[in-house]
């Protein structure tokens, strides 16, 4: 062994590794990639990390994922392409930005279409979610069976609480890439800017958008407080994230590790809903405590707003009647 002194140390001398290792780790059969928008302490997240584990694991190594979470690889418009084009093999999205690629997919986010979670799950585990798996299978890409949460969104401001339809008028609001989220803030009269999650924080800094929406635990894990004074709990839409792969790498996989992958996903998907409604019951005290003023507001009087504005009509058009039929079997009658 060469002689080692401070410099090399300090230069990191090429010491450690086959001082150590004795002959090369088995290579995975299979290195593929994982991409999401959420902070590293978002349930979604730390659950992805267990599910790789798992897999890693039940495939005695021949199945190494990388997760980048956090926009590493970009935002949420770039990971879909990155996707697409095969250099990501997996991608947590919203179903209602999906809808840029598969129009079906943002049914979901229709204003004020579910009142709980029990509403959601039944739908987005049953009829309604294999409807939309199917179009997005129809569309070059294969969705998992279980939907993460994202959860009920509210909205916050810097400038003035949103109480009552009127206070939107004019509002200057970030909304996701998404033309279900731009249609129904302008049938609300509010000014939607459209922008990705990665350039949301700045967007608010900077009051290029004096507000945003977003569920509790992502306003607090992204530290959106910093940057705004009011949450209004107007619960307007549900949000989740459909677990997406790559249908060309996926369909290459050996069945039984497709079987292995899908297994690990959905237990994590489970994980991450149950993770989330834990924190549900706790973020708003937290959220109050760095600083943020809390308004009720009247969302009988919004989703009144939106149907005068003719946006459930509008959107039973685009969605189609088959699609719309789900949906009104699910939650009940919207328009
Ligand atoms: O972009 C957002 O606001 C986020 C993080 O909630 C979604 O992914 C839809």
């Amino acid at each position: 062994m060469p002689m080692l002194n401070r410099r090399t140390l300090l230069a990191g001398a090429a010491l450690p590794m086959f001082a150590i290792r004795t002959r090369p780790a088995r290579a995975a059969d299979f290195s593929l990639k994982m991409a999401n928008n959420a902070p590293m302490s978002h349930p979604q997240t730390i659950r992805q990390l267990e599910a790789i584990a798992r897999i890693k694991k039940a495939t005695g190594g021949r199945v190494d994922i990388q997760l980048f979470p956090n926009n590493q690889l970009g935002s949420d418009t770039d990971m879909l392409s990155q996707l697409r084009s095969g250099a990501i093999d997996f991608f947590t999205l919203s179903g209602l930005i999906l809808a840029t690629l598969v129009p079906p997919a943002s049914i979901n986010g229709v204003g004020f279409a579910f009142k709980d979670y029990n509403e959601v799950w039944k739908a987005m585990d049953g009829k309604l979610g294999a409807y939309v798996r199917g179009e997005i299978d129809k569309r070059g890409l294969v969705a998992m069976d279980k939907m993460w949460d994202n959860g009920f969104r509210q909205i916050t401001s810097s400038t003035h609480p949103i109480k009552e339809p009127a206070d939107l008028h004019g509002f200057k609001i970030r909304v996701p890439v998404s033309p279900l989220w731009t249609s129904m803030f302008q049938a609300l009269q509010a000014s939607p800017i459209s922008i990705n999650f990665s350039e949301v924080y700045s967007a608010l800094q900077t009051k290029i958008a004096e507000g945003q929406e977003n569920p509790l635990t992502l306003i607090e894990l992204a530290k959106l407080y910093e940057v705004q004074k009011y949450v209004c709990l107007t619960d307007h839409m549900w949000d989740g994230f459909w677990m997406l792969a790559n249908k060309r790498s996926y369909s290459g996989l050996p069945p039984d590790i497709q079987e292995t992958i899908a297994k690990e996903l959905n237990h994590s998907a489970l994980d991450e809903r149950a993770d989330l409604v834990k924190l549900n019951g706790s973020v708003a005290e937290t959220l109050k405590a760095k600083g943020l003023t809390f308004v009720e507001a009247d969302k009988p009087a919004f989703r009144d707003a939106l149907k005068k504005a003719g946006f459930y009509a509008e959107w039973k058009k685009k969605f189609g009647d088959q699609a719309w039929g789900i949906l009104e079997s699910e939650v009940g009658t919207l328009s």
